[in-house]
């Protein structure tokens, strides 16, 4: 897949792009199987009783036919599309969500340093838990980051609910449709049901620059294996992900891994 000058306006104006059925049902039918083995087996999810997110690392980390999705030509397009081709992977999260989830954004970077692409697996309105986004949010002169508002306290503010915030939209969305945004966009998501299931991938650019490679070690001070003090055994990454990566997997592990074992040495990989 190839983003058009259009998407990538989109994109660069908005925060985030919507990208609809880019999975047949056919795919969203495995990936979904997958998720489900994956949460149930590894993440929580047979303690799932409804009344608080059920929350892991590295989603697609667990089996080999989920890995597979950073190989995918749509979803590498997708992202190197923003962010450039040599972007590097980061993890993301696996979730059964419980009830709603206030208006933030994932960073303050400033700029577009890092992205993430979420999957919602069941059908969702804006009455039953779709994502929200407040378009533009993740610009610094954006008026809610420039004045700093918080969108939460909306109903304080302007008697407006906050699901309601002016200018922001409802993404409702089908399992196999696709959004990504930037981690500095606000979102939220309001109605969703004791077991709305979700997952994401995070990818931040590929650096050179002093202030991103700066940016890069705080981003993995928070968001990594070692940052969340996890011991994956294989580093950032949990081992199938590592194991079943070709050379060109391997490119979009490359940087963070290796930044990982120099953060994390408690973590690192063995060497041979
Ligand atoms: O669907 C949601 O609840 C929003 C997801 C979210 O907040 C996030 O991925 O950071």
């Amino acid at each position: 897949m190839k983003l058009t000058e259009q998407q990538i306006n989109y994109f660069n104006t908005f925060g985030y792009l919507y990208i609809p059925e880019m999975f047949t049902q056919d795919e969203i039918g495995w990936i979904t199987a997958e998720f489900e083995i994956t949460i149930q087996e590894f993440g929580g999810g047979k303690n799932h009783d409804g009344t608080q997110r059920t929350m892991f690392g590295g989603p697609i980390e667990h089996r080999p036919r989920l890995c597979t999705l950073l190989d995918d030509d749509r979803i590498k397009g997708l992202i190197g599309g923003v962010i450039g081709e040599d972007f590097n992977y980061a993890g993301g999260d696996g979730n059964y969500y419980a009830g709603d989830t206030g208006w933030h954004p994932d960073g303050s970077w400033g700029r577009l340093f890092s992205i993430k692409v979420a999957f919602y697996l069941d059908p969702l309105t804006r009455d039953t838990g779709c994502l929200r986004i407040i378009p533009g949010s993740q610009n610094p002169s954006h008026f809610v980051r420039a004045h700093k508002i918080d969108p939460n306290n909306s109903e304080a503010l302007f008697s407006v609910p906050s699901k309601d915030f002016p200018t922001s939209i409802a993404l409702e969305s089908m399992p196999g449709d696709v959004v990504i945004f930037n981690h500095d966009t606000y979102h939220a998501s309001f109605g969703g049901g004791p077991r709305r299931r979700m997952f994401t991938m995070n990818c931040t650019r590929h650096c050179t620059s002093k202030e991103d490679l700066d940016t890069l070690h705080q981003y993995l001070s928070v968001h990594s294996a070692g940052g969340y003090n996890i011991d994956t055994g294989a580093g950032m990454y949990f081992p199938t992900m590592v194991d079943t990566a070709d050379e060109s997997r391997q490119k979009h592990l490359q940087q963070i891994g290796d930044i990982h074992d120099v953060m994390f040495p408690q973590f690192a990989r063995k060497t041979q």
